[in-house]
């Protein structure tokens, strides 16, 4: 079918669907010319110029969305117990299974494991089928993971889920202190909207990142020492009368208690403790106490933690005792990870929640009962993530239906998250793509409908809610997550409450129950969006952005909270909380002597299932990495891009090392976004020991306790393979088939047009020839060899004629050929090709610049002839011109280059 057809309108406007920006997205349809003299149809991707959060920007990842469509690795067919099977063949199993499991077992044996990056018509109906007719609370989500510590202290203070800020206070903010976020990488827009701002930026994190390369001042505290450094904020700003104490007086409570915790933490021990200068920390309390228009934001240098409750309230602390919060230009910032967690939140699709920022006391289950006649309202809480994969493993839950995240991946303890799903008498898995970790556990697996397909809404950082708007037809069988959970539900028997017909009447009923009985007398909430109740399908379909509160008094919606100093507790004044900080969970000691951190990187989207299939968003890294400083390296023996193991009490992981002194000694830093479906022990969160907040919930991941050693590997090989070879490769070395493993030490697959790259470090030389004829099921591809001796030292070639297989071996992994050159090879196989490519340069062009593609090395030189800023470099190489993601980086070469020049 041609894309004119697909394509419902020429121009769509949407949003993003990674972070929790929310950019505004339109998605255009354009007539090119093809390679055969043709044309073809193409969707162009750009930022919604009409958007508020983003004015018509967009980061790398946006820009790229285009190249993360078509279908291929999609999940086209339900399959049950690995075989494809009818939809109506699906729906009864998972009906059935449920129905069996609930009438044996009681309706807490079952559970849903939702994600932030459903929408919010999808988690509507998920959370009303489990809470209200299944009769469970055991509805958890990956949000745990991120923001439930946010959502805990907000509550904990200000008496509710409520974001007070806007986006728009970012730019009038003189100050904004980034504790725990690397936002230049994971927030991109709003970091360019704070550097546009001229607003003095503090960055607290433990390593250096592109964000504090950015600052004007960068606090490196130890790992998890926030809250002492703001109980001594707190503690400097009363000793040094900047205390708002009308604000005090009027609309808070417990603020002695909270001072009586804070008083020993003077700025002597607080700087002790947290490993940083003096100087430095006073640098920063004083900037607070003499900047009014103040901004704390914060993200999961601070939520993944066992106390990151207590921390988050700690922070907040500071905005109370100085007034400083539903004022232009302060407050205190909690930042959303995914583009609906806060969709997810205001739906109530957390076990501790019940609905629409409503909890489990008797009245708000009645309230909702009969708002929904529910014939099996939950009583109570259900279990929160990591206690429902406990119960899982210990096998009280039966039945598990996870949507739209992948839990073998990024739950702590991975792997035995995996083994639990594993030996679950039924899992059922929804999710776009097919070959995941987690999808490798299922007995049932949905295929659903993904961004460009399916339509809804969902809700960014500053409560705003948007349309996300399907311009796609679904491929396949696929189907829209909220269909498929309405006919599951219809099949259980509840057929009148999961009539809906569109995405449109399920918000208007989200909409509806929002405002039901919300006021000061029966249940005062913050979310209510009452006043979009009775919007029509069309006035849905061309939703402009609005921010919450949107009812009867504010119709327009709210764009800042607090401002009359009115709070949701129940006596209307804010709390402070006293907090006694505390270590991490995961101490350190001499078997495990380092902290292993986690985080993202700028070109991925967590477990990769989208963000990996952009080749070009590979260029920036392409291999599971782990930051480790030069002093640890030389303690360790290990050079850069060396591959390492680190060992916890809980499993291993493998990455290449990246010798940089961004990292403190005793500390390293490994990206989150492989998997072990991926590359060969690659699922960082494998290592972490699930200890939790005692409020939230939310695991500590940020600090690991874990060992490392070099690995030494006999030689390295880069094999090309096309698509079909390369999957039944793949199958193989992720069931770890023993005798590839007896010469394979480490693998990890890169994707590439036409085919697959494979990046392999050997114990010793395999057989190629017999691995070529495994591969292509013996089909007579006689390999040729050729060798060649480089000063690097020595290369082999391996082919076949077509070029299906192709592999470069060498003991240097750095000898071996450029990829991209290789690449297209693939691509075009030339009859010289081989032998050029022996010949070619040697790989290292690490990509700072994707959207343009400009490496470090052009950037490199160019400072060495002279340029000298980042709009030279941009005038002179383009870099950094179109989304401007890469800015940091390239300012950060500067400096290096620029330094060693000078010094
Ligand atoms: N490119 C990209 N962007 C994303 C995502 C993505 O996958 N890729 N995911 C989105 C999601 S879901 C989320 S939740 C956000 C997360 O956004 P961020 O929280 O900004 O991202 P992280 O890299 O997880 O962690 C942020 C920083 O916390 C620091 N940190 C570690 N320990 C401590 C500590 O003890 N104290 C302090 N102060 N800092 C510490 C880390 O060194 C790291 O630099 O990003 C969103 N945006
Ligand atoms: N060590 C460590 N672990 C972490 C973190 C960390 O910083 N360190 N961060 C944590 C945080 S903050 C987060 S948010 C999590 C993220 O971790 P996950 O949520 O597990 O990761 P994703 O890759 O985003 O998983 C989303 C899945 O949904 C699928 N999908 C996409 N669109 C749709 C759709 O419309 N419908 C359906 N049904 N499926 C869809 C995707 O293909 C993908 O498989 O990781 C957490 N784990
Ligand atoms: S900042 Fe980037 S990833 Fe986040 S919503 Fe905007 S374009 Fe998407
Ligand atoms: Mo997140």
């Amino acid at each position: 079918m041609a894309l004119t057809e697909l394509f419902s309108a020429h121009r769509s406007c949407t949003t993003c669907p990674y972070c929790g920006v929310g950019c505004g997205v339109a998605a255009t349809r354009e007539t090119t010319p093809d390679n055969q003299g043709g044309e073809e149809d193409v969707i162009r991707i750009q930022g919604d110029d009409q958007h508020p959060a983003n004015k018509g920007k967009l980061c790398v990842k946006g820009s790229s969305l285009a190249d993360t469509l078509g279908n291929h690795g999609r999940l086209l067919k339900p399959q049950l117990h690995g075989e494809e099977c009818e939809w109506d063949t699906a729906l009864n199993f998972a009906a059935t299974k449920l129905r069996e499991t609930i009438d044996a077992h009681g309706p807490d044996s079952v559970a849903f494991y939702l994600s932030g990056q459903l929408l919010t018509e999808d988690y509507y109906v998920a959370n009303k089928l489990m809470k209200g007719y299944v009769g469970t609370a055991n509805v958890d989500t990956n949000s745990r993971l991120c923001m439930s510590s946010a959502v805990a202290a907000y509550k904990r203070s200000l008496g509710a889920d409520a974001v007070p800020c806007n986006y728009e206070d970012l730019d009038e903010a003189e100050l904004v202190v980034l504790i725990g976020s690397n936002a230049a990488w994971t927030h991109p827009i709003l970091f360019q909207r704070m550097q546009a701002s001229k607003a003095k930026l503090v960055v607290v994190d433990p390593r250096g990142s592109a964000t504090s390369e950015m600052a004007d001042l960068h606090l490196a505290i130890s790992p998890g020492s926030d809250a002492a450094l703001f109980n001594g904020l707190l503690h400097y700003l009363t000793e040094f009368g900047a205390l708002d104490q009308a604000f005090i007086d009027n609309h808070t409570e417990n603020f002695t208690d909270a001072l009586y915790a804070a008083a020993e933490w003077t700025p002597e021990k607080v700087a002790d403790h947290c490993s940083v200068e003096l100087e430095q920390l006073l640098e920063f309390y004083e900037l607070f106490r003499n900047t009014e228009k103040a901004i704390s934001f914060y993200s999961q240098g601070v939520n993944q933690s066992s106390t990151g409750t207590d921390k988050n309230n700690t922070i907040i602390n500071c905005h109370l005792a100085t007034g400083r919060i539903g004022k232009p230009g302060c407050g205190p910032f909690s930042i959303t990870g995914q583009p609906n967690a806060m969709g997810g939140r205001e739906v109530g699709g957390l076990a501790n929640m019940l609905a629409a920022h409503m909890d489990f006391t008797e009245e708000n289950i009645d309230r909702v009962g009969r708002f929904w006649n529910a014939s099996n309202m939950a009583q109570g809480p259900g279990l929160k993530a990591v206690e429902l994969f406990n119960a899982v493993e210990s096998g009280q839950i039966k039945a598990v239906w996870i949507m739209a995240t992948n839990p073998a991946v990024s739950m702590p303890d991975a792997r035995r998250v995996a083994n639990a799903l594993k030996n679950c008498p039924t899992v059922i898995v929804s999710d776009c793509v097919g070959d995941t970790d987690t999808a490798r556990c299922a007995d049932l697996l949905l295929p659903a409908t993904t961004w460009g397909e399916k339509t809804g809404t969902v809700t960014n950082s500053e409560r705003r809610v948007s349309r996300q708007k399907g311009f796609l037809p679904k491929p396949g069988e696929a189907r829209h997550d909220w269909e498929i959970i309405c006919d599951v539900a219809k099949r259980l028997g509840f057929s009148e409450a999961f009539d809906f017909q569109s995405p449109a009447d399920i918000f208007r009923e989200h909409a509806a129950l929002s405002g039901f009985e919300n006021n000061r007398e029966q249940a005062r909430r913050a979310f209510d969006i009452s006043a979009l109740a009775n919007i029509s399908d069309h006035e849905y379909d061309f939703f402009t952005p609005v921010q919450w509160p949107v009812n009867a008094d504010n119709p327009q919606g709210t764009a800042r909270l607090f401002s009359d100093g009115d709070f949701y507790t129940p006596n209307g004044r804010a709390r402070f909380v006293a907090v006694q900080p505390q270590s991490p969970k995961q101490e350190t000691r001499d078997e495990y002597p380092l902290v292993l951190n986690s985080g993202r990187l700028r070109d991925q989207w967590h477990t990769m299932t989208r963000t990996g299939r952009a080749r070009q968003l590979l260029d920036h890294s392409e291999a599971p990495e782990l930051h480790v400083h030069p002093q640890e390296a030389e303690k360790f023996g290990i050079q850069d891009e060396q591959l390492v193991r680190v060992e916890s009490e809980k499993g291993q992981f493998f990455g290449r090392a990246r010798v940089t002194p961004s990292q403190k000694p005793g500390q390293l830093f490994a990206p989150i976004h492989w998997s072990d479906s991926l590359a060969h022990n690659a699922t960082v969160s494998a290592l972490a020991i699930p200890y939790t907040d005692p409020f939230s919930g939310q695991p500590e991941l940020k600090q690991v306790a874990v060992n490392m050693e070099p690995l030494t590997a006999h030689s390295y090989a880069c094999l090309l393979l096309r698509t079909e070879a390369a999957e039944e490769l793949h199958s193989r070395l992720q069931i770890g088939e023993a005798k590839l493993f007896e010469t394979i030490l480490h693998w990890y697959r890169v994707p590439v047009e036409g085919g697959y790259r494979f990046e392999l470090a050997l114990k010793k030389q395999p057989d190629w020839q017999a691995l070529a004829d495994k591969l292509f099921k013996l089909s007579d591809k006689q390999l040729n060899r050729k060798q060649l001796q480089l000063p690097s030292g020595e290369r082999w070639l391996l082919h076949s004629e077509q070029m299906e297989f192709l592999v470069f071996t060498s003991a240097e992994w750095h000898s071996l050929p450029d990829r991209k050159t290789l690449e297209n090879a693939l691509l075009e196989p030339l009859p010289d090709a081989p032998a050029k490519l022996l010949h070619d340069v040697p790989a290292g062009a690490q990509m700072v610049c994707t959207c343009l593609q400009v490496s470090r090395k052009e950037i490199e030189t160019a400072i060495a002839e002279g340029a000298a800023s980042v709009d030279e470099l941009g005038e002179l190489l383009g870099c950094g011109t179109n989304c401007g993601s890469c800015k940091p980086e390239i300012s950060a070469l500067l400096n290096t280059n620029l330094a060693v020049a000078v010094g």
